[in-house]
């Protein structure tokens, strides 16, 4: 036995061998291996997908993935990874922006992917139940025609799975209408770091039967177990959805929009999303939805989006027009005009650009992305402090960071703070850090938002949890994964 590593996290784990090849072998098709160890080595080109990330800034050395098809081969894994002491990194779609679903090391990867079944859909209670390998759009596509939808919405619905949004809690764009997944998520099926079937898969709406021990796996980005199998709540199905793009002149107007748009939309407001101009304009230029007209940006220090969501179109749009009318006509007007959607293919392209936004980011550039919490009132300046503080430093320009520009979720107090820069590199990651979680800590916010900790923050956690908090997750920890076999490096500093 070949131990593979001596420092922490990863002192005790060991590295994958053939004979554990051999072994998975026994209960796995070949199809569900990949590695560049067996005897039919898998060329590494196959497992770079697997070892980089979404952004491509965290890089790691797997050998091997394993793509259990059932819960039960899941947990023939895991419980033989157990007893090997060899590290597992759960993977779902690996677009999470914080590096928690690509190895460190050489631990194994354990993805997800060919677990997607739907399980079971109640269209009186609205209860879905599905493996935990399902891509969140296809989850979409199949509730639609049972008038419902996932209480869950992002930009990479496309590729991120219902597994991996439990595991890093995501938040997205219907979380001010919807909730956070703590809520909607009604019970989980998770394989324990000893390969014990943890069977919470419960469809019931009220349970006070002591601990809620499912509510542990929700945001735990695949440090306590592997969630197989999700029970969710899917929302009823709007009747009406519209849109419109708001242009403001300037982000001091964006609360008392806030403000007078829940007063006047009330309960069919669904949305409300923040784009400064500097990140609306990188929207423009890569392609994402379609440019609004130039004479409607004009003088627009940034935008919102307000999306609507209710049971009667005349209703809902009587509503939005009444808004709209009322904020034109004000003495002091908050905005300086709104593009309202005016077909199915308007609406999608409107929200085309705030769902691009993160691509056309990378598009750009190397982005260093900070997903935090702040007070409303903070966010433009926190990205004008970011600014100053670079400029200072000498590092705003052309070849190092380009644009810091801020957008996010005005209604759940998160801001997208990017710093975009022509590379990676040290100095500019020194530049920001502390630096930024210091000025989040001076508001009292959160170092994370909603995309966790990954490997990106754990030497950060201490801003936003204190020592007792601390010394309580790594309890938490020890109990559930004494060997720490589950996401070594992950999460916990
Ligand atoms: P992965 O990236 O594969 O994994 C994420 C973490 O969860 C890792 O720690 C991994 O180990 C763990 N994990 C994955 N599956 C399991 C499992 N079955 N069991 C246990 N652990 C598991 N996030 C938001 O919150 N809101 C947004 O609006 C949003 N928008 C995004 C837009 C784009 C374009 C991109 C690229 C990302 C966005 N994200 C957003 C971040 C990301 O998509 C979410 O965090 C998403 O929930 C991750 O799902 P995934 O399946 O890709 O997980
Ligand atoms: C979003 O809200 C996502 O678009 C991604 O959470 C944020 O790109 C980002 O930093
Ligand atoms: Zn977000």
């Amino acid at each position: 036995r070949r131990w593979a590593h001596s420092s922490p996290p990863f002192a005790g784990l060991s590295s994958v061998t053939e004979d554990d090849l051999a072994h998975f072998a026994r209960f796995l098709p070949p199809t569900s291996i990949l590695s560049t160890l067996s005897p039919s080595a898998t060329p590494s080109s196959e497992l770079e997908p697997f070892n980089n990330d979404w952004m491509n800034k965290y890089h790691g050395k797997s050998t091997t993935v394993l793509k259990p098809r059932t819960t039960d081969e899941v947990s023939k894994i895991v419980k033989w990874c157990n007893e090997r002491r060899i590290g597992i990194v759960p993977q779902g779609g690996n677009t999470g922006l914080v590096g928690g679903g690509v190895p460190i090391e050489d631990e194994l990867v354990l993805s997800l992917s060919n677990m997607s079944k739907i399980r079971s859909f109640d269209d009186v209670s609205g209860i879905l139940v599905a493996d935990a390998g399902c891509i969140l759009q296809s989850l979409t596509d199949y509730l639609a025609p049972h008038n419902h939808i996932v209480p869950l919405d992002l930009g990479a619905k496309g590729s991120c799975q219902i597994g991996g949004n439990v595991s890093t809690n995501a938040g997205g764009l219907r979380l001010l209408r919807y909730g956070s997944l703590h809520g909607s998520v009604l019970g989980l099926e998770v394989v324990l770091p000893d390969g014990t079937i943890l069977d919470q898969l419960t469809t019931l709406r009220k349970d006070n039967t002591g601990y809620d021990l499912k509510q542990l796996f929700i945001g735990a980005e695949g440090t306590l177990g592997i969630v197989t199998g999700v029970s969710i709540l899917a929302a009823p199905a709007p009747q009406a959805s519209n849109n419109v793009m708001l242009a403001l002149p300037k982000f001091e107007n964006v609360l008392p929009l806030f403000r007078e748009t829940k007063r006047q939309l009330s309960e069919i407001l669904s949305a409300f999303e923040f784009m400064d101009r500097t990140v609306y304009d990188l929207a423009v230029k890569h392609g994402q939805g379609r440019a609004l007209n130039p004479e409607d940006v004009e003088g627009a220090n940034c935008f919102v989006l307000v999306e609507t969501s209710g049971g009667k179109r005349e209703h809902d749009e009587e509503k939005l027009n009444s808004l709209l009318e009322s904020l034109m006509e004000a003495e002091e007007p908050l905005i300086n005009t709104g593009v309202i959607a005016t077909s199915p293919a308007h609406f999608s392209s409107l929200w085309a650009i705030r769902e691009g936004l993160t691509e056309a980011v990378s598009k750009e550039g190397k982005a260093y992305k900070y997903d935090i919490s702040v007070p409303l009132d903070k966010f433009q300046e926190v990205v004008d402090k970011t600014k100053d503080h670079l400029r200072r430093k000498g590092l705003l320009c052309e070849d190092t960071v380009k644009y810091v520009v801020g957008y996010g979720h005005v209604g759940d107090g998160n801001l997208h703070l990017n710093i975009i820069a022509a590379a990676y590199t040290p100095e500019i990651e020194a530049a920001l850090e502390p630096f930024v979680y210091e000025l989040v800590a001076s508001y009292k916010g959160s170092i994370s938002a909603e995309h966790g900790i990954g490997a990106m923050k754990t030497h950060a956690l201490q801003y936003s949890k204190n020592e007792t908090s601390i010394d309580w997750m790594r309890r938490v920890k020890a109990l559930f994964d004494p060997n720490g076999i589950m996401n070594p490096g992950k999460v916990l500093p």
